[in-house]
């Protein structure tokens, strides 16, 4: 029996979800994918066709030593045309043949290659994908809703992974990371501002779910960049052990400890998992089901899961290879999608065909997601040898990539709709035995499974989307497709974060019905709840938030670089612009003085057209006053100079000067001009009305529109007995309106016969 439940033990061992041999760092898996910036690569997306039919790459090259002009004539020679050139690190930015890049790498001057690509290969992919960055800075209009931008505040997430190292700049702690606890065993606990040491797995989860940006000028946010986290870890049995399940359970009760009803400071709402310990249908008397079970139904802290990495095992789904806790009804599995959304990954764990409650439940961004890097950890080594220098930020795939996404995007709901609860909606089912599971309680789902089901983008299974598997055959709930890789689509977070803003609003009006996630579906899509409104206003505004850095990990690596580039569109007419850029020089309790200054490229040309003042003992007026002359894109960057001393007493470990800033730009505009809906992704700086100030300038900005909501009476689509009631009485007043009818003609007949008599 002992030796059995050994055994059991040894085959439920963590499979974390880590694509890295935890046990020898240097064997790194195939789906970990290397900075893409190692570049160059020859993939098509990349290629930029030229008016005269030509295929042109833009690349950033870097030098070993400080430019002095020859490598300018190296690459014109070779056919570039220079964009960009960068001092802090000897670089230039160019656009040429692709059919040159080989002669580049081969000049020894060269340190360094990659393409120049903000976009496509990031982290901010993800968010934009998912229609995250369009809820960050969107218009709410109805009673109770304050300004607060829809990214998270005021919910906290927690991350039961490896550890999450918050002395990174996106995640700071005691603002961002509120707790960090990690395990010694025996039931004791130690807080730490980095507990991801090891790995760096949880580090990059809990950067997708809610990481600010700092060390990207926000352009790596995560999807909820307002949430606040809780990284929980426990430490293993001995060095080099592996994870069993038990410490598992010993986090999420942590979770469950502290997320009491009544007894929950926090607002502890949603923990995420990437990682699984079984590969099995749902089995109610598993003790992590359990757990995962009291979770949400005592507490309603809703949970995430991967499915899991073995998708490519099992290609059409003949067998299941989804996640046993995953496949807990009440928890939420996620799918992995490539990055662009456009297909499902081959990695991405199957349900089993034909059998509905052992799919995923939606999908997310899951291959190649730039997300916060551990400093200094097995995954950040491995990325690092294989070229990726930004010490912060790195590049990797798995379900334990795409399900944070999705954590983030339930933070969101929560903002949005506070009274999410376990919903009178079952989990789908295609087993032997309705009855019994469509009776059980514990088979119901959570609001937010629903509303993130009902606004999913389900990819139909064809050709185009070849990783589709083709099962058309499957439906869910109201008949709706599902697969069983993809499960109901990809996570929309426009639709779903409209959907549970029109819930909160008709729970807080409807007095004569409970409401159902079934009647903010209606009422969101029949009432155009989503939309454009045109704000009057004086002035627009914009800004964002960052964290300067130079890292060095004092292990004779050249110096870490961070990215602080910022788009801003220049709105239409605008005549002039109030340009600031707010920090402080000197943090004693950090040992750092600095001086930062902004630079600003307004046409695009490489070149700077404007730049504060750089000098530790000048002004430290950081502004500037612009005419402008025309729409555009501006580029800003920080540029910084300063020292840093190593504080007394404490560990070697990283030695960043660091220094955060916010950046604001205000523009003049005239009365009577107009703007489109500005650019909403995560490397432009949203475009805002001025602040309380009317005005004739037309800013076009999303909105959703609550104001009139109407919830008719009267059928809803068959939930439950929800919506049964009303058919039948609708069917009654028939029957008896048509027996009244009969009567009545019966009666006038009789009436006329005895009135020809
Ligand atoms: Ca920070
Ligand atoms: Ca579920
Ligand atoms: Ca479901």
């Amino acid at each position: 029996m002992r030796q059995q439940s050994l055994v059991h033990l040894l085959i439920v061992a963590m499979v974390l979800l880590l694509p890295v041999t935890l046990s020898d760092g240097s064997s790194l898996d195939p789906t970990v994918q290397p900075d893409e910036r190692t570049l160059p690569r020859y993939s098509a997306d990349l290629e930029r066709p030229t008016e005269d039919g030509r295929v042109e790459i833009e690349l950033i090259v870097q030098f070993h030593n400080d430019l002095d002009g020859t490598e300018k004539l190296f690459l014109e020679g070779l056919g570039f045309s220079i964009l960009r050139s960068f001092h802090v690190v000897p670089a230039l930015s160019v656009r040429g043949p692709t059919s040159m890049i080989y002669l580049i790498l081969e000049n020894p001057e060269v340190s360094y290659v990659e393409h120049n690509d903000l976009v496509i290969s990031d982290m901010e992919m993800g968010t934009n994908v998912i229609n995250a960055t369009q809820v960050w800075s969107t218009i709410v209009q109805g009673p109770g809703w304050s300004k607060d931008p829809i990214d998270g505040k005021g919910v906290t997430v927690c991350v039961v992974d490896t550890g999450i190292d918050a002395g990174h700049p996106d995640l700071d702690y005691g603002t961002k990371t509120i707790k960090n606890v990690f395990f010694l065993g025996g039931g004791n606990w130690v807080e730490m501002e980095n507990s991801d040491t090891n790995y760096g797995h949880g580090t990059h989860v809990a950067g997708t779910v809610a990481g600010n940006g700092d060390a990207s000028a926000g352009a790596r946010r995560g999807v909820a960049p307002g949430a606040n986290l809780i990284g929980i870890t426990l430490s293993l049995p001995e060095e080099g052990s592996s994870p069993t399940e038990d410490g598992y359970i010993q986090s999420l009760e942590w979770v469950y400890d502290h997320s009491r009803p009544g007894a929950n400071p926090d607002n502890i709402r949603v923990v995420t998992n990437s990682w699984h310990s079984t590969v099995v249908e749902y089995d109610p008397q598993a003790m992590l089901v359990q757990v995962i079970e009291a979770l949400t139904f005592e507490n309603n802290v809703v949970s995430t899961w991967s499915a899991g990495n073995d998708g490519r095992d099992d290609p059409e789904g003949a067998e299941l290879t989804t996640s046993g806790q995953g496949n807990t009804p009440v928890a939420i599995m996620v799918a992995a999608y490539e990055r662009d959304g456009s297909a499902v990954t081959d990695f991405s764990s199957r349900g089993k065909v034909g059998l509905n409650h052992t799919y995923p439940d939606i999908g997310a961004p899951g291959r190649a997601i730039w997300s916060t890097s551990a400093r200094r950890t097995v995954i950040s080594g491995g990325t690092w040898l294989s070229g990726n220098t930004n010490p912060y930020y790195l590049a990797i795939s798995g379900t334990s990539m795409s399900t944070p996404h999705v954590a983030g995007l339930v933070a969101l709901l929560w903002q949005a709709c506070p009274s999410m609860d376990i919903s009178p909606m079952h989990e789908d089912y295609s087993g032997e035995d309705p009855e019994v599971w469509f009776t059980d309680p514990l088979t119901r789902i959570h609001d937010a499974e629903w509303i993130i089901e009902a606004s999913a983008k389900f990819l139909p299974p064809d050709a185009e989307h070849g990783n589709v598997a083709g099962d058309a055959n499957s439906t869910g709930w109201w008949g709706k497709p599902v697969d069983y890789v993809q499960g109901y689509g990809i996570v929309d977070a426009r639709r779903a974060v409209g959907i549970a803003l029109t819930l909160q609003r008709l729970r807080d009006q409807c007095t004569w019905k409970e409401v159902t996630v079934a009647d903010a579906i209606h009422v969101y899509y029949e009432q155009d709840v989503v939309g454009t409104e045109i704000v009057g206003t004086a002035g627009v505004v914009t800004g964002w938030s960052g964290e300067y850095s130079r890292y060095n990990d004092q292990t004779g690596n050249p110096m870490g670089l961070v990215n602080q580039t910022k788009l801003v569109e220049v709105p239409q007419g605008a005549t002039h612009a109030s340009v600031r850029l707010s920090f402080s020089t000197i943090d004693l309790s950090d040992f750092e003085v600095a001086d930062l200054a902004f630079t600003i490229d307004t046409n695009g040309d490489g070149r700077v057209d404007h730049q504060s003042d750089l000098s530790l003992i000048g002004s430290s007026d950081d502004s500037a006053e612009i005419d402008i002359s025309g729409p555009g894109i501006w580029t800003f960057d920080i540029i910084g100079r300063g020292l840093k001393v190593q504080r007394p007493l404490q560990g070697t470990n990283y030695v960043e000067l660091r220094i955060e800033y916010t950046m604001s730009v205000q523009f003049q505009v005239p009365e009577g001009g107009e703007n489109p809906v500005s650019v909403r992704n995560a490397v432009y700086a949203p475009l805002e009305p001025t602040d309380g100030a009317q005005g004739g300038y037309e800013l076009e900005m999303m909105r959703y529109d609550l104001r009139e909501l109407k919830l008719e009476e009267g059928p809803g689509e068959g939930v439950d007995d929800e919506g049964v009631v009303p058919w039948v009485l609708l069917l009654i007043i028939l029957i008896i309106l048509g027996l009244a009818g009969v009567i009545y003609y019966n009666y006038r007949k009789g009436k006329g016969q005895r009135g020809t008599e």
